[in-house]
């Protein structure tokens, strides 16, 4: 048996995420065998991050105040959780240090976007397909991509006209061999099928980091943790379109949503979501 230290930090708190974060401890089987909040001192961070305060060039020195700053902003959570290999595997469930690198199904996979500054923001167009809207995953789509941070510019449900769709999947179309051509007919009559949910979400590298939270195409290499990884069987059924570049991004909005159909809007929790 051994033990980690764990503490959620203040964005943590600030996003009302510390029982999702209990529960992924206590869920996996941990034992919880310390926990407090505080707001920690000045040494207290000196001495917990003494390697990082160690490296004296001036660009760690900025990071090093900028980090205890922001750990000062706010209460944190402390613990201790107790179980076999639990250093290793807490860090499994926390996700790479980066928010970019850090896949879905961990706790910065799903809930975090940035380590960084000089944030690019990016808008993705994300719909959700006839066999979705009628397998009750709106709410479950829309919960994945509010809860990582995306703010949410645009929403509507409809049912497109093949006209539409032909304009979406024209690179598909375009491709003329047989094959294609049975294989693009079918997703239109797919597509048509029933209303489909369509969304533009804004935020720090939101077409990649979105691709990454769908999974890949056919549901058959999507690993768990994804969209289609965890609700979707095979490619003709995959419940879930996201662009694939920040360009076709461009291309689908301006396609799917007309110029007033998009909101402009301060989120409240934008300064715990970016630097
Ligand atoms: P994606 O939707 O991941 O961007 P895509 O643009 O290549 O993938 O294809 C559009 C959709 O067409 C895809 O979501 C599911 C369907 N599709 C792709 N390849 C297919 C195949 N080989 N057989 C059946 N459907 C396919
Ligand atoms: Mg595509």
């Amino acid at each position: 048996m051994e033990r980690s230290f764990v503490a959620i930090k203040p964005d943590g708190v600030q996003r009302k995420l510390v029982s999702e974060i209990l529960s992924r401890f206590e869920r996996r089987g941990y034992k919880l065998v310390a926990l407090k909040m505080l707001q920690p001192t000045r040494e207290l961070l000196e001495e917990h991050y003494q390697e990082i305060r160690a490296i004296q060039d001036l660009k760690s020195k900025k990071f090093f105040q900028d980090l205890i700053t922001y750990m000062r902003s706010g209460p944190i959570v402390a613990m201790v959780w107790e179980g076999e290999n639990v250093v290793k595997q807490g860090r499994a469930m926390l996700g790479a240090t980066n928010p970019q690198e850090s896949v879905p199904g961990t706790i910065r996979g799903d809930f975090t976007i940035t380590v960084g500054r000089n944030i690019a923001m990016e808008r993705s167009f994300v719909a959700i397909k006839p066999d979705g809207v009628q397998r009750k995953l709106v709410s479950e789509i829309l919960t994945r991509f509010e809860r990582r941070g995306y703010k949410l510019v645009a929403l509507k449900m409809l049912q497109p006209t093949r006209e539409l769709l032909e304009e979406h999947y024209q690179e598909i179309r375009a491709i003329q061999d047989l094959k294609s051509k049975k294989f693009f007919q079918d997703l239109i009559t797919y597509m048509r099928s029933g209303p489909i949910v369509a969304m533009v979400w804004e935020g720090e590298n939101v077409v990649k980091q979105g691709r990454a939270m769908l999974g890949a195409t056919n549901p058959q290499e999507s690993v768990p943790g994804t969209i289609r990884g965890d609700f979707t069987i095979t490619v003709g059924r995959n419940i879930v379109h996201g662009s694939d570049s920040v360009a076709s991004a461009q291309k689908e909005i301006g396609l799917w949503f007309r110029e007033e159909e998009i909101s402009s809007w301060d989120s409240n929790d934008h300064i715990w979501l970016y630097e």
